[in-house]
């Protein structure tokens, strides 16, 4: 790319000449989340995907997200900026491991979150985020037997908030797992007006001590409806970027991970830059697909939880 291009200008002309939007997770960096038309979480990206005019999509997020945009709108050419743009969480739940785990467990139901592949969906019973997770356990009946997948963590906060007993599968986020207990206390004793607000893939006993738990989306209005004016906050530091836009004057700041070469940003979702947007919009490569029995198979858990999260 010539160094000198103008790569926000050119962005928005490639946009209008191909009739695009683009779709930003909370996780993108500042600059993508800036040029994005829609910013927001990965159930908010997928509706917003299925509603759209536009015929072409740049999801800047990561595969499975894609992967539930081409779902939910078959018609249309998904696209993302870099291909690796994997997820931890979606890896720790390979399909062929997960059918023969729920053969084991034949009269349960299973829910995945959807951080997971299109593959995996396509073996769940419904779907949910982790806006919804709780409100669908709940609206199932009482004794009815629950598989929650993949994550371990969210599945054990859901077990807890619910009451109920949950199988769970044994897969977790990299970025929400690296959080350090002691250092989160010790960050807290040097700022005790600030809030402590953590996301529910974070373990147990990072989340007892959380004033507030909650998606992406729920963190950020948690900091607008706040009265403080410091946070401390335990998810991928993109997320960041929204709470000071929305919130001039307070303060955010990341939680401190178990060991000082870890970091806060998720790998995957950092390995979309401007640059590849703008590759990717030019070039429509690489695109997203599913197949075609997949996105049939796959669709009618999700639109379970659109009905149910109504
Ligand atoms: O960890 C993630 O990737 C999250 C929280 C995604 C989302 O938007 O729910
Ligand atoms: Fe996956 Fe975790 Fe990255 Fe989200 S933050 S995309 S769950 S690895």
């Amino acid at each position: 790319i010539d160094p000198t291009l103008d790569l926000f200008a050119e962005i928005e002309r490639l946009k209008k000449e191909k009739n695009a939007i683009i779709l930003a997770h909370y996780y993108q960096e500042p600059d993508i989340q800036d040029i994005a038309d829609y910013i927001g979480d990965s159930l908010g990206l997928s509706q917003e995907a299925a509603k759209t005019d536009a015929s072409l999509i740049v999801f800047a997020g990561v595969h499975f997200m894609a992967e539930t945009a081409k779902i939910l709108s078959p018609g249309k050419k998904v696209l993302l900026p870099d291909v690796k743009a994997g997820c931890s969480l979606a890896d720790s739940c390979p399909p062929h491991l997960f059918r023969k785990f729920k053969e084991k467990y034949p009269d349960h139901l299973v829910i995945t979150y959807v951080n997971c592949t299109a593959e995996l969906k396509a073996l769940s019973d419904i779907v949910c985020t982790s806006t919804n997770a709780v409100q669908i356990v709940e609206s199932l009946p009482a004794d009815q037997k629950i598989i929650f997948g993949p994550d371990k963590n969210l599945g054990a906060y859901v077990a807890k908030k619910t009451g109920r007993d949950l199988v769970l599968w044994n897969g977790a986020c990299m970025v929400h797992e690296i959080f350090s207990q002691e250092k989160i206390t010790r960050l807290r004793e040097r700022h005790p007006a600030a809030k402590f607000i953590a996301h529910p893939e974070c373990e147990e006993v990072v989340l007892q001590m959380a004033d507030y738990v909650g998606s992406t989306t729920g963190l950020l209005k948690y900091t607008i409806n706040s009265e403080a004016e410091e946070f401390i906050v335990a998810t991928e530091s993109g997320i960041i970027h929204q709470m000071e836009k929305a919130n001039p004057g307070k303060t955010f700041i990341p939680a401190p991970p178990n060991n000082s070469c870890a970091c806060n940003d998720c790998p995957y979702m950092k390995r979309n830059t401007l640059e590849k947007l703008y590759l990717c919009l030019k070039n429509e490569y690489p695109e997203v697909t599913v197949p075609e029995h997949i996105i049939e198979r796959a669709r009618v858990p999700i639109e379970r939880m659109l009905d149910i999260s109504a």
